[in-house]
């Protein structure tokens, strides 16, 4: 297989291939392809904010946000834009270049839209790339924000078509593709992704990443979190996944698409150094800094700063 060609034809047997190779042939791959279309030794420092906290009306069965399930995450209302712009600012401070922006809305309605989009306008004002989360949009409201001068727009497909259902019910995998199609179409760079650990199978791993190289353009950024498990949510207590499954998910990303960032998203705090060494290797080129996720915990910065440090990795320059 040639894998250095840009396909969207991609079967999940052929990626069940992939994820299935021996780890010393899949690394070594991966690594090759990454290293021509990325610097080696950079990675891209995102900080997330969550704007909107808690009480979605969605099912999202992995979600401490979701009204159904009781995790008692404090939730508040869309957050001053003065306190946004100093959480940008201290964020850009410590080597972060994108601020991403999460609110728990199934969807935004047009006037919540418009205030997400001031909050846009402020962030990248402070010279920093923006990235918000919002659920659906319209094909409008995805417009509003490209003029406010949003950069990505974060809408994961989560896992495959099969495992779907029983994960979310109160939205489709067709409605997912429909907002990404939307963002796609007012010139917003797309970040998709989604989450593994959630007790699918590697067929449904594949079926993910399958559905993700074959979007009509590859996403720009493409995050892999690995569940963050959350008392009260139906999904805590699910079996872990091993950390080298995660590794060769990252590295299947990587080869299925070649020009786009991927980036080792949730689920750090359980990782080792070593383990997250090997998905740097595998072709990451991005993660979350900062000592919170949305809602949950993740590394310290400066455990992350140190790891850098003995990786003899960078922070990717603004
Ligand atoms: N409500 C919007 C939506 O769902 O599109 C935006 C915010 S939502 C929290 C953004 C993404 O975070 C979800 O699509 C999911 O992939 C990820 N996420 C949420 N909870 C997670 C968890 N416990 N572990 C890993 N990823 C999670
Ligand atoms: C993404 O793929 N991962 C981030 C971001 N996009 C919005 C969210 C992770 C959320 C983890 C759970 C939490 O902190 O609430
Ligand atoms: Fe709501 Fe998003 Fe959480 Fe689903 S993932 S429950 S849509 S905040």
């Amino acid at each position: 297989m040639s894998a250095q060609e840009i396909r969207h034809d991609w079967t999940v047997e052929e990626v069940l291939g992939l994820l299935d190779r021996p780890l010393n042939d899949l690394l070594f791959e991966a690594q090759a392809i990454h290293r021509r279309r990325h610097p080696a030794n950079e990675v891209q420092i995102s900080t997330l904010l969550s704007i909107k906290t808690g009480g979605c009306p969605e099912d999202c069965k992995y979600c401490p946000q979701s009204v159904h399930y009781d995790t008692g995450v404090d939730t508040h209302n869309v957050l001053p834009v003065e306190d946004v712009v100093t959480a940008a600012g201290r964020a850009r401070a410590a080597g972060a270049t994108r601020f991403c922006m999460g609110a728990a809305w199934r969807a935004p309605t047009n006037s919540q839209t418009s205030r997400v989009s001031e909050l846009v306008r402020a962030v990248k004002a402070t010279g920093m790339e923006t990235c918000v989360t919002l659920g659906m949009l319209t094909a409008e409201q995805a417009r509003e924000l490209a003029d406010a001068g949003l950069d990505y727009y974060n809408h994961n497909l989560d896992t495959s078509p099969e495992y779907y259902g029983e994960i979310i019910t109160t939205r489709s995998y067709q409605d997912r593709l429909d907002t990404l199609a939307h963002v796609r179409a007012a010139g917003v760079n797309v970040c998709c992704g989604g989450i593994v650990g959630m007790g699918e199978s590697r067929t449904d791993r594949a079926g993910l990443l399958a559905q993700l190289a074959n979007l009509p353009e590859h996403p720009e950024s493409v995050p892999i979190n690995n569940l963050v498990q959350v008392e009260g949510t139906p999904l805590h207590g699910t079996d872990t996944l091993p950390p080298l499954e995660l590794v060769r998910c990252v590295a299947v990303a990587r080869i299925l698409m070649p020009g786009s960032v991927i980036r080792l998203s949730a689920g750090r705090t359980e990782l080792s150094d070593e383990a997250q060494a090997l998905c740097f290797m595998a072709g990451a080129g991005s993660i979350f800094c900062g000592d919170r996720l949305l809602t949950t915990p993740n590394p310290e910065f400066n455990d992350d700063m140190e790891m850098f440090e003995d990786l003899g990795l960078a922070a990717q320059p603004l």
